[in-house]
């Protein structure tokens, strides 16, 4: 029986093909490794450990937190504030930018993370994950702020998810592809089981919260009204749907066989004062970064995510993402009216 390739041989690989690489990167993703190695073992021990249920507070998006929120955010950065390899972190479950503690040794890279999305399928035994986006921190000081954060995806050094789900798989891009280790519980760790990950530029499965229907853009309404009506429709096939309500796994599915994802703008959103459901920062722009480098394409409906300037760390927007043809056809409904 051979090893196979470890998440750690591959970034160290990684690294050689980097001109003046110290090694910072590579143990950054390992603390990030580390991490989600943690977190996958308190969501399996769930309820024997007692940290199912709601925490009784809520994140600064006006969101009730799941104990599971605050105890993965905890996680994350406990891992990542003390090898020296982050300048400073952002959260989905944080008001503001994490600073590390005074003494604590500064690195080059900034990290924002979703640390358990979907977390409300926790109480219920569905998959989750986490999400990260690994950004160059442009100058080297004591403290940060949102404003050093707020670059577009286009930007982004690294990004990834860990899903856990029936394994627990780190999903990884560095610019160069995506490839897939599964976590060996048996000796921890993480084994490249897929390389050259490639989304199929056609579907016909669509992944959406229906019960969203009455609220949506005509551009949406249209094209999803088009996929229900099949093969005797305008499409002229029969569509498939899927909603796990964990985007994690959504685009875990769609990198494995295709599909099309979306969380639309609509109007029960604007009626919050909101742009979008999904934040730009922690799901949209990682998320965008690993469906564009397997071949798919991510937009809001009208623009391409990873162009967006961020205006601030908690922003949300549209997300569109999936086979590269079906999310064409939605820009090109968009681009119609
Ligand atoms: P979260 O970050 O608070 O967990 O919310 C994000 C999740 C996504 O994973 C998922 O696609 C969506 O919210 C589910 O929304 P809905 O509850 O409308 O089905
Ligand atoms: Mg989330």
């Amino acid at each position: 029986m051979h090893i196979g390739t470890t998440l750690t041989n591959y970034i160290i690989e990684r690294q050689r093909d980097i001109e003046g690489a110290t090694g910072e990167f590579t143990g950054l993703l390992n603390d990030i490794a580390t991490s989600c190695k943690k977190i996958a073992s308190l969501v399996e021990k769930g309820d024997l450990i007692g940290v199912l249920g709601a925490a009784g507070s809520e994140n600064v998006q006006g969101e009730e937190q799941k104990k599971m929120d605050i105890i993965t955010n905890e996680v994350m950065i406990e891992a990542l504030e003390s090898n020296g390899h982050v300048a400073a972190m952002a959260s989905e479950e944080m008001e503001d930018v994490y600073n590390l503690p005074e003494g604590k040794i500064r690195g080059n890279y900034l990290v924002t993370f979703d640390p358990l999305d979907g977390s409300s399928n926790m109480d219920v035994n569905v998959s989750v994950g986490t999400i990260f986006s690994i950004l160059r921190a442009r100058e080297q000081k004591e403290t940060y702020s949102a404003e050093d954060f707020l670059q577009p995806g286009t930007e982004q050094v690294a990004a990834g998810y860990c899903l856990y789900g029936p394994s627990t798989i780190m999903v990884l891009t560095t610019g160069d592809g995506v490839n897939m280790f599964t976590l060996d519980k048996d000796f921890g760790e993480f084994i490249m089981t897929k390389s050259g990950v490639k989304i199929p530029e056609d579907t016909s499965e669509f992944a959406i919260n229906m019960s969203n229907m009455r609220f949506w853009e005509p551009p949406m309404k249209r094209y999803i009204d088009e996929c229900l009506a099949g093969k005797t429709g305008p499409r002229g096939k029969d569509f498939n749907m899927r909603w796990v309500a964990s985007m994690v796994a959504e685009v875990h599915r769609i990198l494995t066989r295709g599909g099309i994802f979306t969380y639309p703008i609509d109007e029960k959103i604007k009626a919050k004062g909101q742009e979008g459901k999904l934040r730009l920062m922690y799901e949209a722009n990682p998320m965008s970064f690993i469906v564009e480098q397997a071949g798919g394409m991510s937009i809001t409906g009208r623009e391409r995510i990873m162009e967006i300037q961020p205006k601030a760390l908690h922003q949300r927007v549209p997300v569109v993402l999936g086979s590269k043809n079906e999310v064409q056809v939605v820009l090109d409904y968009h681009r119609e009216g």
